[in-house]
This record gives C-alpha cells, sequence and structure tokens, in this order.
C-alpha cells in the first residue's frame, strides 16, 4: 500500500488582495496526477483543508471539484480532518454523500474514542481533528493529555498510523500559522507519539520531520512572502508489516520573492533576479533609503515588469532608527560648545567652522546664563 500525506491547503486563501485560486488549482491537477503516477491507495489530508471555517464558495467548489476527480479517475480512498481554520461541521456535512466516493471525514472530536479509529488495508488508523480543550474535557476537569492519551491507544495488532492536526514536539513554523493554543495542550511530546508507525500532522507549514517517523506534510503553497523552503508532500510505503517514508517536493506555482535592496543597488539588484514560474511570480521589495524618493514605486515596478514580476508588496526602510539612536547617544556625550558646533554645521554644511565672531558671542551669552542669579 502507498500513502500519501498533505495537510493546511488553505484554499480560499489571499495574499494582500491577490487570490490563491491558480496556484491551488496547479497543486490539486498536479496531486491527481501524483497520485496516478505514483500509485496511491489512500490520500491523508491533515487539516486546513479550507482558510476560514466560512470558505467562499469558489474554495468549495475547488475541493468538491477535486474529490469528484479522484472518485472517477482513480480508486483511491482520502482520509481528511479538519484543522483549526476550518469548520469541522462544515466539512463534516456532505459525509455521507462522500462515502459512497470512498472519502471518509473527521470534522470533530466525538466523546467515544473508538470512532477516531478504522481499519484500512492492514493498518489501524487513527484520526483526530484539531481539538479544543472542553472538547477533550467535556466535564471541565481532568489532565489534557492523559485524555488525549486515551484516544491514541489502541493494542497493537498491526502497523498504526496517526493523523493529527496540532503542535508536536520541537517544530520550526513558517510565521503563518495561528499558533495559538485553544486546545490547552501546548505541543504534544513525542514520546506518547512514538508507538505509531507513522505520524501524519498539519498546523506547521514548513515540511519537517519532527521525529523518527513523525512529519509536517507543510503546506502546498507558500502562504507568505517569508516561507522560502521547497514544498512537499510524504508518500509512504508499506511493505509487509513496516512502513517508509520519502519526500516528493512539489513545483512551485508562482515564486514569491523578497528582494531586499538599498539606494545603490536596486535597480542592478531588480534586474538581475530571475524568477521563473508557471504563474506570474510576485516580489516584495525592501528597499534602505536616506530620504524619500519620488517616483520610486512606479520605477521599480517597471523595471520588474519587464522582468515578467509583479510587484505585491513595497517596504521603504528609512536610514535608520538605528542611526538615529546612535546619534542621539552621541549628543549626549558632547558640551554644550560641541553642540553649538555640531549645530551649525548641520545648519551650514559648507562652512568649515563656526565663524569667530559668532562663537565669541556664543561664548558671551554661556558666561551671562550661568552667573544669572536664580530665578526660582
Ligand atoms: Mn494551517
Amino acid at each position: 500500500m502507498r500513502i500519501l500525506h498533505t495537510s493546511d491547503w488553505h484554499l480560499g486563501k489571499k495574499l494582500f488582495k491577490i487570490e490563491r485560486t491558480q496556484e491551488h488549482i496547479l497543486f490539486l491537477n498536479w496531486l491527481v496526477e501524483t497520485i496516478i503516477k505514483e500509485k496511491i491507495d489512500l490520500l491523508l489530508i491533515a487539516g486546513d483543508v479550507f482558510d476560514s471555517p466560512n470558505p467562499p464558495h469558489e474554495a468549495l467548489e475547488l475541493f468538491y471539484h477535486f474529490l469528484h476527480r479522484l472518485s472517477v479517475e482513480t480508486k483511491i480512498h482520502t482520509f481528511v480532518i479538519a484543522g483549526n481554520h476550518d469548520s469541522g461541521p462544515l466539512l463534516e456535512a456532505p459525509s455521507q454523500l462522500l462515502l459512497p466516493h470512498r472519502v471518509k471525514i473527521w470534522g470533530k472530536l466525538s466523546s467515544n474514542p473508538e470512532n477516531h479509529w478504522f481499519e484500512f488495508e492492514g493498518v489501524d488508523f487513527c484520526a483526530i481533528p484539531f481539538f479544543r480543550s472542553h472538547e477533550l474535557l467535556p466535564q471541565g476537569h481532568g489532565d489534557l493529555l492523559t485524555a488525549l492519551t486515551s484516544y491514541l491507544e489502541k493494542p497493537k495488532s498491526r502497523p498504526q498510523v496517526l493523523m493529527l492536526h496540532h503542535l508536536a514536539g520541537k517544530f520550526e513554523s513558517a510565521g503563518s500559522e495561528q499558533v495559538i493554543s485553544l486546545s490547552g495542550v501546548d505541543s504534544i511530546p513525542t514520546d506518547i507519539l512514538e508507538k505509531f508507525d507513522y505520524v501524519a500532522l498539519g498546523h506547521i507549514h514548513k515540511p519537517q520531520k519532527v521525529a523518527t517517523k513523525i512529519y509536517y506534510s507543510g503546506s502546498p503553497i507558500p502562504l507568505r512572502f517569508s516561507e522560502t523552503i521547497k514544498k512537499s508532500v510524504v508518500i509512504i510505503e508499506k511493505e509487509n508489516e513496516t512502513l517508509t517514508p520519502k519526500i516528493l517536493p512539489i513545483p512551485s506555482f508562482r515564486d514569491l520573492k523578497i528582494i531586499s535592496t538599498n539606494e545603490a543597488d536596486y535597480k542592478k539588484d531588480l534586474m538581475n533576479i530571475s524568477l521563473l514560474s508557471p504563474l506570474k511570480p510576485m516580489a516584495e521589495v525592501q528597499i534602505e533609503l536616506s530620504s524619500p524618493m519620488a517616483g520610486l514605486i512606479d520605477e521599480v515596478k517597471s523595471i520588474l515588469d519587464k522582468q515578467g514580476v509583479e510587484l505585491l508588496s513595497f517596504i521603504p526602510v528609512y536610514l535608520s532608527e538605528e542611526r538615529k539612536i546612535n546619534r542621539t547617544e552621541k549628543l549626549f556625550n558632547l558640551s554644550t560648545v560641541e553642540l553649538f558646533d555640531a549645530f551649525y554645521k548641520t545648519k551650514y554644511p559648507e562652512a568649515e567652522k563656526v565663524p569667530d565672531h559668532l562663537k565669541n558671542e556664543f561664548l558671551r551669552l554661556m558666561d551671562k546664563v550661568k552667573n544669572a542669579p536664580s530665578e526660582a
């Protein structure tokens, strides 16, 4: 048996005001082709199918169109759990209709742990959707991890696979996740997961191996400019009683890039980027500037346009808070006379020094102030 593990599609997601539908369409086409080519028998979708509990109808259409394609073009079975972005009841609503299409959905936590276990092709699967603490402890008391463990325990008679949408072990986030803990469990310790032959995790968008046979597949498309790591899915091959995971990279359908540059180099830097993806690459440009430059955005936009790249975000970084602090600190260390010299220099940058008559007048004034009787 061959299993494909993916998660965090976030269908319906926007980047600034840009719809990601085109990227999702290309990903789902790639996924159907990959499932056929790699002879996959079971698809695991580990939560966050949609970006919001109330997804736009285009996102719903995309998902059901994909499931329909799987139903008619393949013989694959699909298991889906809800993530923290999904509405569990919304995902589960059509589940009776989807069962004949070999799609099984776990939208919310059942009070009976047995309802989360399912035997398929000689493997015991445990599917736990994202849960909130009151679902795990409906009486309002007790230990969350103990309660969770009762869901994960089953006498082992065959390999066991767990699908979970949660934080587990020590992970590296991609920055686009909502890492708030509504479940009351900050991060599930890996030692209670180690008895599984494979753990298919969702929630963290950066693909990674948390421990032996415990993987985050990550999101299939970057959800932010800062997500630069290559996206992937995990293919798990079951041979006899052994499950062996391997990473399969997903092609980039639209490159996202942060271009960080400065006043002197920006033309060269912008002309040297080479981004080639099927959909028009999008860039965020961060430029260090000493002062605002009129018409700069339009110039940047036009250079990128000639490169076939769309400017989506422009961030001028003024030089620099750090420098201002240095200057302030320096000013505090100057004597009053040195301060006067520095002030004169900023006022008349071309002057070599403060003219003698002005300097003498300033010193006389200082003297007068020093010796003045207190007026308090
Ligand atoms: Mn997510």
